[in-house]
């Protein structure tokens, strides 16, 4: 017998290990978690869009970059080569990493950069997230041509909690500039003016027919529908510095899920996704063959700076049936898209997001608060030290400057981690950023008359396990707008959000403490405040800071020292030791 003869064989204690191996493999859920290797070179790459052909660089010679996926639990190995003239570190964006804040990734924050010709790897595990996360590089302005999706499937016989869709698409929001993006943001933070704006916003790196020279077929993203179908988009802005409406013409999406959490499921025909944000959407095809061959798919920017922004609206199609030629893509009516200053659009669209909350996937919210920080988040000016000739290009002559409670984050010339590792603070940071803002002022007001920012890298510390509440209120400060906040080595809870001044004694009380939805970055309303909560459970160094790029750049940024609990495992290992070094 087939069977007897089997189990005769499995009794060496290599059999009977390979057998268990199996058996708990076979459980759903319970699969041995992988070690997943991938190996990013990066390179230099000629690609052309909007008939402008230039060198960017890539990784592995591809836009937008490879597409990473893990289950969850796994273990993830990067192997990183550069081979570009420039420095580049890689940040796996919404990852946890938990205990393993080496492998981040923001440069100066957690490592030194990796230099040309340097190697390093990332080497973490994936744990308690499952969706759609990103990767992308962290110096400079690099992640404008450097970022791809970092998809996270649940662990083997675990089901997603909605419908299975039939296909998912990572679909990668991004900006085109024709010009160099680090000689746009050097030339920027030169003259003290913003920066020049992107020529084109894009889907999976193309930009579509809107734009002049892009008429081509293949720069339009097409994705393919058979009807009675329903597809999930893995949807990510990864664009530098614009916020993004998104619809579908004709076509209702349903939100499953955000920042690698699921959420209670919601229909919305107009998304609103901010630089950092991923969001999980089913898109039900029409049950039979539509009226048309074809629908647009469009984003177009939210704003409301004072500044110039890249006004453009880029289009990708939905394809039930092969459309011939431009023309054709041009004529696609495109879906009705908010005004780009629709503020209320937009709260709108944040109010409905909730946590699934379920059994299997606890909204664990904090309930008591250890700590609460009160962060005024927005613009300010420098003096025109450095004059180009005789004056700055930002506000009266002066230079662009952005800050969390009035300090605006200097880079350091060292890692934070490794500091903060060997306990060498002095000459690197500063344990004293301010809980709260240091002359208090109307807040979504009349701006004070002196604008100007301090500087320093200034950091928070907190004790292993600290229950932390941050409320983050915009400031009108040369113009109030919106900032989507992303702090690193976490995920919080979105308990609260308002317009005008945060007012402790009414706007506590009616916080969300049951099913509030769990982001890594979200988005301080436009003359408006977002409460967070956390539990600082992860020992090391994790920078929060505004993920348009430009506002990073002009300091928009803070970082938490989260020390180490008294149990092993609530320690920072030591570096791995190919770490880079200054
Ligand atoms: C990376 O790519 C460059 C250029 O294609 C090539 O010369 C180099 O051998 C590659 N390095 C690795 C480690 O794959
Ligand atoms: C920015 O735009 C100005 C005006 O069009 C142009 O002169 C300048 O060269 C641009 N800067 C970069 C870095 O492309
Ligand atoms: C396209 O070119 C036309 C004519 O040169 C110009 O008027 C228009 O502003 C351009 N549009 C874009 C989006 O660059
Ligand atoms: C798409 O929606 C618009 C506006 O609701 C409607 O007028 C149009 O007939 C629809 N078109 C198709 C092809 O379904
Ligand atoms: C942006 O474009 C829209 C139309 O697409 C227009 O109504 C609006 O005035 C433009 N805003 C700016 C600031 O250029
Ligand atoms: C939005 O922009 C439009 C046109 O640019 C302007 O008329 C309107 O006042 C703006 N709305 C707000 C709330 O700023
Ligand atoms: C300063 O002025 C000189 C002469 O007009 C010009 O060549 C140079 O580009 C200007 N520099 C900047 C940064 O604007
Ligand atoms: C502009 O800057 C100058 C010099 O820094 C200052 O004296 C003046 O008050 C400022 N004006 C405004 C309107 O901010
Ligand atoms: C703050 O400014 C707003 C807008 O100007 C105003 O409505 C409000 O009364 C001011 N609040 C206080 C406390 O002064
Ligand atoms: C700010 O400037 C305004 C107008 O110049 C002046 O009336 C006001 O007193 C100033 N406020 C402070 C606090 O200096
Ligand atoms: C609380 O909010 C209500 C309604 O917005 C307002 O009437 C009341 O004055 C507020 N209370 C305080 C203490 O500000
Ligand atoms: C690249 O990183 C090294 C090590 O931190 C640093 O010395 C160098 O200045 C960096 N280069 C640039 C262009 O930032
Ligand atoms: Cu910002």
């Amino acid at each position: 017998m087939a069977g007897g003869r089997r189990r005769l064989r499995c009794l060496s204690p290599a059999c009977l290990f390979l057998a268990a191996a199996v058996a708990l493999l076979a459980m759903p859920g319970l699969a041995a978690a992988r070690t997943r290797r991938y190996t990013f070179n990066v390179t230099m790459a000629t690609v052309t869009r909007l008939c402008v052909t230039k060198s960017i660089p890539t990784v592995n010679g591809l836009f937008p970059g490879p597409k990473v996926v893990v289950r969850e639990g796994d273990r993830l190995v990067v192997q990183v080569h550069n081979n570009i003239n420039s420095n580049v570190t890689f940040h796996w964006h919404g990852i946890r990493q938990l205990r393993s804040g080496w492998a981040d990734g923001p440069s100066y924050i957690t490592q030194c950069p990796i230099r040309p010709g340097q190697s390093y790897a990332y080497d973490f595990r994936v744990v308690g997230q499952r969706g759609t996360l990103w990767w992308h590089a962290h110096f400079s302005w690099l992640r404008a041509t450097l970022y791809g999706p970092l998809v996270i499937l649940p662990p083997r016989g675990v089901p997603y909690p909605f419908p299975k869709p039939d296909r998912e698409v990572p679909l990668m929001l991004g900006e085109w500039f024709n010009a160099d993006p680090e000689a746009v943001i050097k030339q920027a933070l030169r003259t003290g003016g913003g920066p020049n704006v992107s020529d084109a916003y894009t889907f999976n790196g193309l930009p579509g027919p809107t734009y002049n020279c892009s008429a081509a077929a293949g720069d339009t993203f097409r994705l393919r529908v058979r009807p009675g179908r329903t597809y999930m988009l893995r949807l990510v802005n990864a664009a530098l510095n614009d916020e993004l409406f998104f619809a579908v013409a004709n076509h209702t999406l349903t939100v499953v899920g955000a920042d690698a959490s699921y959420v209670k499921p919601f229909a919305a025909t107009t998304l609103v996704i901010s630089p950092g944000q991923t969001m999980d959407v089913l898109l039900a095809a029409a049950a039979a063959s539509p009226p048309a061959p074809a629908y647009a798919i469009a984003v177009a920017p939210y704003t409301n700076t004072v500044g110039t922004f890249d006004n453009t609206t880029a289009i990708a199609a939905l394809e039930y049936a092969p459309l011939q030629g431009a023309t054709a893509l041009l004529a696609l009516p495109p879906p009705a898209l908010p005004l780009y200053n629709d503020t209320s659009a937009v709260a709108n669209f944040s109010a409905k997001f909730r946590s699934l909350a379920s059994a299997r996937y606890p909204a664990r919210v904090p309930r008591s608060v250890d700590r609460k920080f009160f962060f005024a988040v927005g613009l300010g000016a420098d003096p025109c030290r450095s004059r180009v000739n005789g004056t700055c290009q930002g506000p009266n002559g002066t230079r662009f400057a952005a800050s969390m409670n009035n300090v605006s984050f200097t880079m350091p010339r060292t890692s934070l981690l490794q500091a903060h590792y060997q306990r060498r603070y002095g000459g690197v940071l500063t344990a004293n950023f301010p809980a709260a803002p240091p002359v208090p002022f109307n807040y979504t007001g009349a701006p004070p008359n002196n604008t100007f920012v301090m500087h320093g890298t200034r950091v928070v510390p907190l004790r292993f396990n600290t229950s932390v509440e941050v409320v983050l209120q915009d400031t009108s400060i040369l113009g109030a707008e919106s900032h989507p906040l992303h702090l690193h080595g976490y995920d919080f809870f979105v308990v609260g959000q308002g317009f005008g001044n945060y007012d402790a004694a009414n706007d506590t009380a009616r916080y969300n403490l049951v099913d509030p939805v769990q982001r890594n970055t979200v988005s301080v309303p436009t003359a408006g405040w977002v409460a967070i909560r956390f539990i600082a459970d992860n020992p090391g160094v994790w920078i929060m800071h505004c993920h348009l790029d430009v506002h990073l750049s002009w300091g928009l940024a803070m970082a938490w020292l989260v020390n180490d609990g008294p149990l092993p495992n609530q320690k920072l290992p030591p570096p791995p030791s190919d770490i880079p070094k200054c």
